[in-house]
Formats: C-alpha cells, structure tokens, sequence
C-alpha cells in the first residue's frame, strides 16, 4: 500500500482533491493489486464484500440522463424497482458512456469527483457499516469513508436497491 499522495497517479489525486473539496476527510490507498471489482477489493481492504461501494452508472431509457447508483458490493440492482423511484426506465451503459459522464473507467468509477453532475441514490445496507471502501478512479485505489458522510456529501439519495 502506498500512502504518499504525490506518488498516486492523475485519476486518483483528481479522486482525493475532490472528495476533499466536498469536506470529506478522505486519503486514498493505493493498495498495489486489483481492487477493479468488489471482492478483489474486499479482498485488498481486508473487509466484508458488504462494505465495498460499487458506484454503478445507469442511463434513463427516456431521457438519456445518468444516474449513479451506490451499491453494498454484495447486493445486485433490482431495476424496475429503481426505476420507479427515478420515474423511468433504466439502461446499462457502455463503457465510453461511463467515461463520458464521470470521467473514469470502469473498475476506478469514484462515488464522487464526476466530469458531470449525477442525480445519485445510495443503497441503504451501506448504512449499516461504520466504514465503508470506494474507488478512487483507478483499479487500485479505494478509500475509506463513514457511509453517512458518503450520503451527505455526495448528495444521495437513500433507497433500497435490491
Ligand atoms: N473498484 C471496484 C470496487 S470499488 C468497482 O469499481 N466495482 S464496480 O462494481 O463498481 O465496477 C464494476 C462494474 O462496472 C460492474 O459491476 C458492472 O456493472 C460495470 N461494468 C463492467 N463492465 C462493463 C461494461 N463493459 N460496460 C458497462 N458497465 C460495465
């Protein structure tokens, strides 16, 4: 793991300053292997798959508009009952939309820090954890953060998303 944040590449630091921007007091890890899914980082972080922030991005089918989705690594997306709390029908985007709209590859997608801004929603489960781990816009970076903070600062939306 390395701690020095000069060392961190371009996407993380971008990562780090925002979140700080924001008044999260977050540090980034670069943690040297794959966190590029939720068990690799689970893996990495030495934590429960529960506590991994997967930020999913979805495209409405109506309005062609993103939404972020903060998801509890182990829990899978229940589409049509998020669409309903978002008022339409929800896509999977390709890969060049997600970078279109956040700025970053799949595998790094930050909670926060996007080119553009997000309507997000946040799983309630990741509530249930003291810390949780984000990516930090690259497939080794994450950090830690109270799940609350999270919500606040990023803005969310709670729902249940299962
Ligand atoms: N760094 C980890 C944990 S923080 C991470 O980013 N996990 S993730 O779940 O948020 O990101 C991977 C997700 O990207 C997958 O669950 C999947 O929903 C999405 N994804 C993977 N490949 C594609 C693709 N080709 N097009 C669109 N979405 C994809």
């Amino acid at each position: 793991m390395t701690d020095d944040a000069s060392s961190l590449k371009p996407a993380a630091q971008r990562v780090e300053a925002a979140a700080r921007a924001l008044g999260l007091d977050v540090r980034v890890r670069a943690m040297g292997r794959s966190t590029r899914t939720a068990e690799e980082a689970a893996a990495a972080c030495g934590c429960a798959v529960g506590q991994i922030v997967k930020s999913l991005v979805f495209r409405g089918k109506e309005s062609g508009r993103p939404y972020l989705l903060l998801v509890s690594g182990g829990n899978r997306v229940n589409e049509k009952a998020v669409a309903r709390i978002v008022g339409e029908p929800l896509q999977r985007p390709d890969a060049q939309y997600v970078r279109d709209v956040t700025g970053f590859a799949i595998g790094g997608i930050p909670p926060v820090g996007h080119d553009t801004r997000l309507a997000t929603y946040m799983d309630r489960d990741l509530l249930g954890y003291v810390t949780v781990w984000a990516a930090a816009g690259t497939p080794e970076c994450v950090f830690p953060v109270a799940p609350a903070d999270l919500r606040d600062k990023a803005g969310a939306d709670v729902i249940d998303i299962g």
